[in-house]
């Protein structure tokens, strides 16, 4: 396996496609989506753009569909969910798809479908797409941040890193023959010195800290969690993401 972590979408090379490509928005949207899954939701179906969620959920019944629309941090009006995972509770998400927009998160997830597997990654559900990997192996992986328009962001490069870190040690090899490019080396710096103080370091970042001027607490508190979730969404076809049923016992 040969991991490549790129810190935004932006950062992609273009005209190639990996193996496997893993888009991660720990604030909050993949964090979000895991949440959905795990809780029941039937799907989640991402796009970029508010107005074509609207056209597409339009043509579900109101019971089976929730809209989800996040901007600046902030809940679009008109729609029923901003972007807080803790709103996914299965009472409210069972059976019914999520239908979601996101500033940056849901960003990242379209710039990657074209690849052959595509997974959302969070800290919550580290260790089940690590699990996902070492069943697979596929030779080529994409660790894709979401980034904040275009720049780096400290919590999405953590997680990265403890994905890299985790295969690491359960593969029982050098960093080195992990790592496809410099970025996954400092990624895995990043969770070597932040791992048992990852909620301290998501209050040090640019958006936990505009998550807190808007009264985000739990939400960061939650996301921080590692391992939370044994889920992991997987694109069933383009934009639209599932909870993989087989983790256990894939064959390589
Ligand atoms: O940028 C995104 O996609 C977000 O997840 C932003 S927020 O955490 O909902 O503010």
């Amino acid at each position: 396996m040969n991991l490549f972590v790129f810190h935004t979408p932006e950062l992609i090379p273009s005209g190639k496609t990996p193996d496997c490509a893993i888009a991660i928005d720990v604030l909050r949207a993949t964090s979000t989506m895991a949440t959905a899954l795990n809780a029941g939701a039937e799907a989640v179906q991402v796009f970029s753009d508010l107005n074509e969620l609207m056209r597409v959920s339009e043509s579900w019944a109101p019971e089976k569909r929730i809209r989800a629309g996040e901007r600046g941090g902030a809940k679009v009006e008109g729609f029923d969910f901003g972007n807080s995972p803790l709103d996914c509770t299965p009472e409210v998400v069972t059976g019914r798809r999520l239908f979601i927009s996101t500033t940056n998160g849901t960003r990242a997830l379209t710039s990657i479908q074209s690849a052959e597997t595509v997974i959302a990654a969070a800290l919550v559900n580290r260790q089940a797409v690590v699990d996902y990997l070492l069943a697979r192996r596929p030779e080529t992986v994409w660790l894709v941040g979401s980034g904040w328009e275009g720049s780096f962001s400290l919590e999405d490069t953590v997680c990265a890193g403890a994905i890299a870190h985790r295969l690491q040690v359960e593969l029982g090899v050098p960093l080195e023959d992990l790592a496809g490019n410099d970025e996954l080396i400092s990624a895995v710096s990043l969770y070597s010195q932040w791992q048992d103080r990852l909620l301290e370091l998501l209050h040090h970042a640019t958006h936990g800290k505009r998550l807190l001027r808007l009264h985000c607490h739990e939400d960061l508190k939650y996301c921080s969690q590692t391992d939370l979730l044994n889920v992991l969404p997987i694109q069933r076809e383009p934009g639209v993401l599932v909870k993989h049923e087989s983790l256990i016992g894939v064959a390589g």
